[in-house]
């Protein structure tokens, strides 16, 4: 039998085996938002990283370097957190290493897993399609917010649970915790999610174009896995 589970934080993470599972993990806002974003336009590879300095350090190997604290590029990096930083011509090809705040972390700490999938709103059809050919028990991992819950994680988990289907046998409580939170929102998601924290810290930002453009469904069909030391896209093979 198939199960779905769902991790709220990165810091429950030592509750769950991720041997033999599919991980997917997700950061709407808005780092595996921007992951996606950039491997559609043509990055060939990515490094998640969780220290500025560890971040920086790959420029010497040729790497472009991108780096997010609290919502903000970090000095002296080439890119930072933004999804249409990740629209232009000049990275088709490279190879990028990112740190952010939550995303990157919750990443790094699910690679025991058999896969590691980075999952959004932009691509999740190409996730389910994906996550299915695998034939392997589930678990989202949510990047939260310094370890707590948030709620546009959550949406995507029940979004995705929805699309994986009754193939899928929830877990536990969590899983259907999702579910009902996605039920609630998924008439109109970016007023479920108006008053969410990390909407309101984007907005005194000014960071209000990324929000809308992270809530759309299926802009993309790239399906970025972790392989062994880096990100890279999966095959197409292995996602139709
Ligand atoms: O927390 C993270 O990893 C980031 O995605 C946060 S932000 O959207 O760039 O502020």
């Amino acid at each position: 039998m198939l199960t779905v589970d769902v991790c709220y934080s990165p810091e429950l993470l030592h509750l769950y085996n991720l041997q033999g599972r599919v991980v997917v993990v997700v950061d709407i806002l808005r780092a595996t938002s921007s992951m996606v974003t950039a491997f559609a336009h043509g990055v060939e590879k990515m490094v998640p990283v969780s220290k500025l300095q560890e971040c920086m350090a790959y420029r010497k190997k040729g790497f472009l370097t991108a780096a997010e604290r609290d919502g903000q590029k970090a000095e002296g990096f080439d890119l930072g957190n933004s999804p249409f930083s990740y629209m232009d011509e000049s990275i088709q090809g490279k190879a990028i290493a990112i740190t952010t705040t939550n995303g990157t972390q919750a990443i790094r700490l699910s690679i025991s897993a058999d896969t590691v999938v980075i999952g959004s709103f932009l691509n999740i059809s190409a996730v389910a399609r994906f996550v299915q050919m695998q034939q392997k028990s589930v678990i989202i991992v949510c990047a939260a917010w310094k370890g707590k819950f948030n709620l546009e994680d959550t949406l995507f988990a029940g979004a995705l649970i929805e699309k994986l289907g009754s193939e899928y046998e929830p877990e536990n409580d969590a899983t259907l915790g999702a579910n009902v939170i996605w039920e609630a929102a998924k008439a109109d998601r970016r007023a479920f999610l108006e008053n969410s924290s990390h909407v309101k810290r984007l907005a005194r930002l000014d960071i209000v174009k990324d929000v809308d453009f992270c809530l759309q469904d299926d802009v993309y069909d790239v399906v970025p896995v972790w392989q062994g030391a880096y990100l890279t896209k999966a095959m197409p093979v292995l996602v139709d």
